[in-house]
């Protein structure tokens, strides 16, 4: 018989441990196998079930790696120690952005503040409503939701010279630089799920590979993030000496250039078998049946990347 009042009782299932402590279930899965974040108890068939206690401790742990902290420096907190953190973080934020994040605007309101701030060429204002994005929504929320549809917005201002050159790419290099900071920090430095993540040689545009290691980031894997234009020989090197579990790449523009195709098979080629080639962008999208046929998987979205993430964990 369940008593409501044991918080210490191991009775949710994964889903539900998940939903209330704003996480994902793979998230989960390695911030206990990796860090011991949590310790859930076994229902008779062997899955999961966690107490409330379980469930707070997560919330707390999601809401410090939120604040800016490394998940490996806070799994093994205890509780009240936990609680502080959280709670001095919080208040610095607020001290910092005026405003307690717990009820910030959904993504609409930080896209448009984003745009706001590109008109205004605010630079200081763009990075502030970027932090706040990356802060206050999951990586995939911030990503689909602010960066990308920002970026595509700042390419049609530019197209139709509502916004000068400098502004556009002052803008990028703002984005660029709030993605790199928070992708190389939320993720952790040397879990053992370590992804390579670059744009081939001839591919210009990184805003989506960026993208992409933020995501793998806040799926809690080891981002190495090598930038954009690199041969092929280069990233499987990295591969191998990172012992990569997966490389993604990001191929948006040009997508005829005749060395694409002849670069992912390279790779492909270079990688060990049991490592995973994932490409993701519009290019990619025109080559996937060329990029298929190597034994790559092509993205579509970072829900896409998100299954290849937890499939490549083995535990879906
Ligand atoms: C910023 C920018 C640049 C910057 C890039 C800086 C940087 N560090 O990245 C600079 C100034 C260098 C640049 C240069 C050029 N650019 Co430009 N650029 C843009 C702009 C404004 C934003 C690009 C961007 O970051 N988009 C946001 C990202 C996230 O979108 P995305 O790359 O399409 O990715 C999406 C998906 O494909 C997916 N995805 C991408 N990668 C991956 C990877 C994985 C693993 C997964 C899962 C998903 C995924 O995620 C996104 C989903 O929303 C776009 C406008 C636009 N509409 O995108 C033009 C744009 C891409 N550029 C364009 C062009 C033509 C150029 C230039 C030729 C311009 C010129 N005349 O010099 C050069 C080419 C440079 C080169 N050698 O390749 C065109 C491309 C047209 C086309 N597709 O044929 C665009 C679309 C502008 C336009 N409308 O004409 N550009």
């Amino acid at each position: 018989m369940v008593e409501d009042a044991d918080n210490a009782k191991k009775r949710h299932p994964i889903r539900v441990a998940a939903g209330r402590s704003g996480l994902t279930p793979g998230l989960l899965r390695v911030w206990e196998s990796r860090y011991g974040a949590v310790a859930p108890g076994r229902s008779e068939k062997g899955q999961r079930r966690y107490s409330d206690d379980d469930i707070e401790q997560l919330r707390l742990l999601q809401q410090a790696v939120q604040g800016g902290r490394r998940i490996g420096d806070v799994a093994s907190l205890e509780r009240a120690e936990l609680e502080a953190i959280v709670e001095e973080d919080r208040r610095e934020t607020t001290r910092r952005f005026g405003g307690d994040l717990g009820v910030v605007e959904g993504s609409a309101g930080i896209l448009s503040a984003c745009l706001d701030a590109v008109e205004r060429s605010d630079v200081d204002q763009l990075r502030h409503s970027l932090d706040r994005a990356l802060l206050g929504l999951s990586a995939i929320e911030a990503v689909q939701e602010v960066v990308s549809p920002l970026m595509r917005r700042l390419g049609e201002m530019w197209a139709q010279g509502q916004v000068d050159p400098a502004h556009e790419h002052l803008a990028t290099v703002i984005v660029r630089q709030v993605l790199v900071d928070a992708a190389l920090s939320i993720g952790p430095s040397n879990g053992n799920q370590r992804i390579v993540i670059a744009t081939p040689t001839g591919q210009m545009h990184e805003i989506g590979a960026l993208e992409a290691a933020l995501c793998a980031a806040g799926e809690g894997w080891s981002v190495t993030y090598l930038g954009a234009d690199l041969p092929a020989a280069s990233i499987a090197r990295a591969a191998r000496d990172r012992g990569a579990r997966m490389v993604a790449l990001s191929v948006v523009h040009p997508d005829d250039d005749p060395e694409l195709v002849p670069q992912i098979e390279e790779l492909s080629r270079a990688l060990d078998e049991n490592v995973v080639l994932a490409v993701g962008g519009d290019a990619a999208t025109k080559h996937a049946d060329r990029f298929r046929s190597v034994g790559a998987i092509v993205m579509n979205d970072f829900a896409d990347l998100r299954d290849a993430l937890h499939e490549a964990n083995g535990r879906r």
